[in-house]
Order: C-alpha cells, then structure tokens, then sequence
C-alpha cells in the first residue's frame, strides 16, 4: 500500500498508481518537450527521495508527448541569466534528483521515445534500466549551444558508453539511435511497438521481486561500483548477509528446495 500523501501536489510531473506498487511517474510538459526547468527537479527530488519510504515497489519513467525530455530548459536558464554560483546550485539540485534515483533502492525503468538529449539523456542515465524504441534518439547537443553538462553526463554517459564515445557526442553533437543505441549500451532494450508498455511489463516482473533485494540492487550495486575491489567486496558481503537472510526469502528458497519453483530455462527461439 503506498503512502497517498506520497503521490499528492505535484505539477509538473503526472502520477499513476498501478495496482501492484508499480507508479509510472510521467514528465508532463511536453508543450515545452519535458524540457526539464527547477520545478520539475524539485519535484523529481521529491518524488524519489521518499518513494522507498512511501511503499513504492518500482517506477516507470516517461514523457508526455512524442519526446521523452529536451534537457536543461534553455529559455528559464537564458532568461535567468545566472551566476556561476547560481547555475552550480542548479546543477547540485539535479545532482540530488538523479541520484536519489540511482542510489534509492527503488527501481527506475525509463520508456524513451523521440528526444532522450542533453540533460534528458543524464536523466535517463540515472534509470537502472532503459527501454526505447524507433523514434528514440540520444544526443549530447551541449557543445553546439556553447554550455556543458551539468546533470553527470560526464560520469554516467561515460559509464554506459566509455569516456572516449560521451565525448565525441558532446564535442561533435553526434546522434545515436536504433539497433546501434542498443549495441553501444545507450539502452537495454528496443521495444518495437510501444516503449512504454515494454517498461510496464519489466515493471510489473520486478515488483514481484522482494522489496530489500531491489533495495540492494538499485542502491548497493551503485555504492559498490564507487569503491576500491576490496571494499567493494568486503560491503558486497555485508549485504549479502543483510539480504539473502531476510526472512521472507526462506519461502522462496522453500520453494526451489521442494521443486515446486520454476527453474530457470533458456528462451524459446
Ligand atoms: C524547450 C526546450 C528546451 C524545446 N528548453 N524549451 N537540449 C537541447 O538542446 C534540445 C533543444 N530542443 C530541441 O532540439 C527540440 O525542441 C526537440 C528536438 C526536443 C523537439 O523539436 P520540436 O520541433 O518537436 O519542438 P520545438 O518547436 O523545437 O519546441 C517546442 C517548444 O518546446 C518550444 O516552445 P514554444 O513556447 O516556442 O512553443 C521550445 O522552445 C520548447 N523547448 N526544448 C526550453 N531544452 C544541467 S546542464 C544540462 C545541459 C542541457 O541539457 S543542454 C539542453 C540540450
């Protein structure tokens, strides 16, 4: 049961609550092409820091519109006119947003479609996992509107595509899209129809996965890829012995013990 005070007073973003623990939190500005201004942060911000505590068993992430997000909205920052203090405040904020995603132990399933740019793309790069589809294209336009990043394009583009490919898009605004995005690890799947029903579907299986094992798969993996070998294996251990003896697991393992679990099989080809 999520919290409902949890899913209340939020403008720019749109909250669905399936009825599996599942909310599908959607970019709701598409007149602006989700164009991500400080309103929306702060509601992303919000949304995710609580969402673990609020009971929420996974997220699917989308964009109203034909575009998933535009980015940094360019006309609130060229009308803003910020200092350099202020803009590095705007980008910790952002910072605080992707990171509450990435590190809050709540799954982030992205459904990208049309424009995954600039700062949408460092949104989308905080998603565990990333579904697109045909009219999916990513893009680092920074470089030709003569800005940087500011929302960690730099460590996880990078991280999805090595530091020598996050370059060459932002130094020459090249664009990936189609089977190549996927090969190149921009997105782990291609969704042929709809990536938004795909991202539901991956949803709703991970739902059914138990609450402390997702916590440590979308919050644990991220902290451990942080650290040096030996300590990443020393905290892996650690919550390991946290999780792999939680209780409600011993059904489960029950289950596998007395053949009555499903194995694990090959797909049908
Ligand atoms: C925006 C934004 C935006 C659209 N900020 N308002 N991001 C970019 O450089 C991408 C800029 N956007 C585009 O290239 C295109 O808008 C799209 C390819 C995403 C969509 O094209 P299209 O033809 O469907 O829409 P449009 O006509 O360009 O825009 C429709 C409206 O959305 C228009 O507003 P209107 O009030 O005139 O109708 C646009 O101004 C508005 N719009 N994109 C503000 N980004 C922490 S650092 C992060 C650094 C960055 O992210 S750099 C930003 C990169």
């Amino acid at each position: 049961m999520i919290t409902q005070t949890h899913l209340q007073g939020y403008e720019n973003l749109a909250l669905e609550e399936r009825d599996n623990g599942v909310v599908v939190v959607t970019l709701n500005r598409p007149t602006k092409r989700n164009a991500l201004d400080t309103a929306t942060i702060e509601e992303l911000v919000r949304f995710y820091s609580g969402a673990h505590m609020a009971g929420v068993k996974a997220t699917v992430l989308a964009g109203e519109g034909d575009h998933f997000c535009a980015g940094l909205d360019l006309v609130e920052h060229w009308k803003a006119d910020r200092s350099p203090d202020e803009f590095m405040h705007v980008c910790l904020r952002w910072h605080e947003a992707f990171n509450k995603m990435e590190y809050g132990g709540v799954p982030v399933i992205a459904a990208l479609k049309g424009a995954v740019v600039g700062g949408g793309l460092e949104l989308a790069s905080a998603a565990h996992v990333r579904v697109m589809d045909r009219s999916t294209y990513f893009a680092l336009p920074e470089g030709q509107r003569g800005i940087f990043t500011g929302g960690g394009a730099t460590i996880r583009v990078s991280d999805l595509i090595g530091k020598a490919r996050m370059i060459d898009m932002i130094l020459t605004g090249r664009v990936y899209q189609g089977d190549e995005a996927v090969q190149l690890g921009l997105a782990q799947y291609m969704a042929e129809e709809d990536s938004l029903a795909m991202a539901l579907e991956l949803a709703d299986r991970v739902a059914q996965n138990l609450p402390l094992t997702n916590y440590a798969i979308c919050s644990a993996i991220s902290h451990l890829n942080n650290m040096s070998g030996m300590d990443a294996a020393y905290a892996e251990a650690v919550v390991a012995g946290v999780v792999n003896t939680q209780p409600a697991a011993r059904a489960r393992l029950e289950a596998f013990a007395n053949k009555t679990a499903a194995r694990v099989r090959p797909n049908e080809t």
